[in-house]
């Protein structure tokens, strides 16, 4: 799994703003509506503790503060501990928080302890990320490719076949691609085939995993892997829309996943 940097997290409010802009262009919604969507839930005012964690290669400058500001970007009220670990576990607890948000190396969990739903953010990006990429105004068929089958990937491309999308998917691991194949029902892509396509999930850390050849006249790169998965070449080539984001977009869908059902409402 990719580990964020401080540097990824400068700027995060500038790359929120010009990120919502896109997904309101090319899905006609916003992304509130559609995680509120996606989800069937709604907010109502969770106060949010935020714990910095110290285990394995410790604390990210910028990531906790960048948290709170999403959260209260989003308009709910937050803090981040001034104690690390158990200790800020402790102090969240006796502040009142109602949602715990923390991440480790492997693990960056939002906790809501209204109702003890539990949300990850590779799974809440995978289907994020895909949701977006289905929703392209744009898109000419149902046919949808993913493109690498770690945690996120993986997560998307179940969502997209649970809506009835054809998906096809391509990793260099084939056992991976194999299980895949045989648990969600993706297809595999077959670059000779020549299959291009207008909706794109890119769920990779790898630079240049998207060539020409795969992609339609018009097309939309969701991408929560860093770094950018398109060539700046064939990004300019083609007439490519792409939503790209290091951390609110994922964030936002882990509170969403983890919010009241408003359903009954
Ligand atoms: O509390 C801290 O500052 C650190 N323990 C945060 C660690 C953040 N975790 C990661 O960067 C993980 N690789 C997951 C991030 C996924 C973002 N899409
Ligand atoms: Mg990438």
């Amino acid at each position: 799994m990719t580990r964020l940097t401080p540097n990824d997290l400068e700027n995060l409010l500038d790359k929120l703003h010009r990120n919502e802009e896109i997904i309101k262009r090319v899905t006609g919604k916003s992304i509130k509506k559609i995680c509120e969507e996606t989800f069937s839930t709604s907010h109502n005012s969770e106060f949010v503790g935020i714990i910095p964690i110290t285990a394995g290669d410790g604390i990210i400058g910028n990531f906790t503060a960048s948290l709170l500001a999403i959260v209260e970007h989003f308009g709910l009220k937050g803090f981040v501990t001034e104690n690390y670990d158990i200790s800020g576990y402790h102090e969240a607890i006796k502040k009142k928080a109602d949602i715990i948000m923390m991440a480790d190396d492997q693990m960056f969990v939002a906790h809501n302890l209204r109702n003890r739903k539990i949300a990850t953010n590779h799974e809440c990006t995978g289907i994020v990320y895909s949701e977006i990429a289905a929703r392209y105004v744009y898109a000419n068929s149902k046919d949808i490719l993913v493109i690498g089958l770690g945690r996120v990937g993986f997560s998307g491309a179940a969502h997209l076949i649970k809506k009835g999308f054809n998906v096809y998917a391509c990793d260099p691991n084939s056992k991976v691609l194999d299980s895949a194949v045989q648990k969600l029902g993706v297809q595999k892509y077959e670059k000779n085939k020549n299959k291009k396509f207008s909706m794109i999930l890119e769920a990779t850390p790898c630079e240049k995993t998207i060539s020409s050849g795969m992609i339609a006249e018009r097309c939309l790169v969701s991408t929560p892997g860093i770094p950018c998965g398109l060539p700046e070449k064939v990004g300019r080539k083609y007439d490519v829309d792409m939503v790209m984001e290091p951390l609110y977009i994922g964030v936002v869908s882990m509170l969403y996943s983890i919010f009241e059902d408003n359903r009954n409402l």
